[in-house]
């Protein structure tokens, strides 16, 4: 049974991982480089250790430290969150041969949903329906440019190695072709040390769709419903929610059954997600597998009721699932809003700084994952994503106006976020119909149409500052006012 975990991220997932791992009884780690020494998962952790200095691949990346620290503390398990080494099947291996649990599949299976073509040939004899296109990797250029001909143009080149959009080039007509598989190949041999690509029918403007799945070592698989992240920019995802608001339960059922056979076809073990693209007359293709706990995993949380990183604790310490998929409903409606460090009205750049102002919105059904407060950097080394955003309803309606109430009862200053990006998703009647794809952004938004939210904010701040100074009852004057006042901005803006 496992005791102790060494959680090998930082950030809010930390955190996250963190808290679970104390209603389970379980003392935590946490390594953190030289720019995270006051970061909150360092204070909330059982013991903490400095692994180096800030660039990840100096610390966070440095395998052979963290299972040091492991050894040193008797660490009995590693939780590798998302990103830095979640889905590295050599770390997955060194931990296993280290005898220590990884939280997470078998080597073997990220391995297999770690390359496309080797994902597409493990899934084939399940029958899950992909793209067509070719399934192994282009020796002949010839012979993939007639393939390219039957399958009829615009096709898409993809890197095997790549994803999350790395490595794809668009083929609009025969003539481009070679050069364009020349460049695909070079390019993928450089990014990726392996120069594998294939083809595939390009879908004009998919919606995109995943399944989340539990896998237990005794062979049980359940998928946990989907959700629906197509509201993304740049392959980065900024809206999330559960469930999707296209799917008829016909084809909730055929995903569902299509993403428990994805996992089967490697043995899947621990929590993983399943990514379809769907057209808009709900054909679903799979893309490929993700083998780690996801950003937008709480939605599922909400919608489900599950703690999914108690499920990932409790079927790495050998424990049945203990439910069927029978068993497994739908409640509720949640959204998730990403709160990053980055300017929509500036091309969705970082923006860096300090959090002048840092307080949460609460309440009913609003949920948030962070690992900020006021007064802190945001580091350049890493993700600028500062905190999720969750609401949760009865309805999607009722998810989306309490999103909205979250986003205006959470003030930030010092830097701009997705914030004022998030209200105007909420308020956009194509998210509200929830007809929209993955060119909602490049479709629909403009910096114009951006809800004033930040700048009414710090200038409030400043005015109830020089106010605030006298007695109570002026207090309450200015609450008033600031009510007035602020709504006065937000109009000027909106008119
Ligand atoms: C596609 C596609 C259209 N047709 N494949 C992008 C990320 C990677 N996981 C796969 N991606 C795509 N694959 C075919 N055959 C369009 C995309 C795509 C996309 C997919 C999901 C979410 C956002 C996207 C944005 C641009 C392109």
């Amino acid at each position: 049974m496992i005791q102790k975990i060494l959680v090998a991220n930082r950030g809010e997932i930390a955190l996250r991982v963190m808290r679970t791992a104390k209603e389970m009884g379980i003392k935590t780690v946490a390594v953190f480089s030289e720019a995270d020494r006051n970061a909150l998962h360092v204070r909330y952790a059982d013991e903490a250790v400095c692994i180096g200095p800030a660039p990840s691949n100096q610390s966070y990346l440095q395998m052979d430290t963290i299972l040091e620290v492991c050894r040193t503390l008797k660490v009995d398990a590693i939780h590798p969150g998302y990103g830095f080494l979640s889905e590295n099947a050599v770390f997955a291996r060194k931990v296993q041969e280290a005898g220590i649990t990884f939280i997470g599949p078998s080597a073997e299976a990220m391995e297999i949903m770690g390359s496309k073509l080797g994902a597409k040939a493990a899934v084939k004899a399940f029958g899950v329906p992909m793209v067509p296109g070719t399934d192994t990797a282009i020796q002949d250029v010839k012979a993939a440019k007639e393939i390219a001909t039957q399958i009829g143009y615009p096709v898409l080149i993809k890197a095997s190695a790549g994803g999350g959009g790395k490595g794809m080039r668009v083929v609009m007509e025969a003539a481009e072709f070679e050069q364009q598989v020349q460049l695909a190949m070079s390019e993928a041999q450089s990014a990726f040390g392996d120069g594998s690509v294939f083809i595939e029918k390009y879908v004009g403007s998919p919606r995109h769709i995943e399944f989340q799945i539990l896998g237990d070592s005794h062979g049980n698989i359940v998928h946990l419903f989907e959700r629906e992240c197509s509201i993304q920019r740049r392959h980065q995802k900024l809206v999330e929610e559960a469930p999707s608001s296209c799917l008829t339960p016909e084809v909730r059922k055929a995903m569902g059954e299509a993403a428990v056979n994805v996992a089967k076809a490697c043995n899947y073990t621990g929590a993983g997600t399943v990514e379809f693209l769907v057209d808009e007359k709900l054909n679903f293709y799979f893309l490929e597998m993700n083998t780690r706990l996801q950003v937008e995993h709480p939605v599922t949380e909400q919608i489900v009721g599950l703690d999914l990183v108690k499920e990932q604790i409790r079927v790495a310490n050998g424990e049945p699932l203990g439910y069927t998929q029978n068993d497994l409903e739908m409640r509720g409606h949640a959204i998730e809003l990403r709160v990053c460090a980055e300017d929509p009205a500036n091309q969705f750049l970082p923006d860096i700084g300090t959090l002048k102002t840092y307080t949460v919105p609460q309440g009913l059904g609003v949920r948030v994952d962070d690992s900020f407060e006021a007064g802190m950097a945001i580091p350049i080394h890493y993700d600028p994503m500062i905190a999720k955003l969750i609401t949760f309803g009865k309805t999607r309606d009722e998810a989306i106006q309490r999103m909205i109430r979250a986003i205006d009862d959470y003030h930030i200053s010092g830097i701009e976020t997705t914030l004022s990006f998030g209200k105007f998703a909420m308020q956009h009647p194509a998210f509200v119909s929830g007809n929209f794809d993955t060119k909602f952004i490049e479709r629909y938004f403009k910096p114009e149409l951006l809800p004033q939210t930040e700048v009414a904010d710090e200038i409030m701040a400043f005015a109830a500052g020089s106010l605030f100074t006298n007695s109570k009852q002026q207090a309450v004057t200015t609450a008033t006012e600031q009510t007035r006042k602020s709504d006065w901005l937000r109009n000027r803006k909106l008119t």
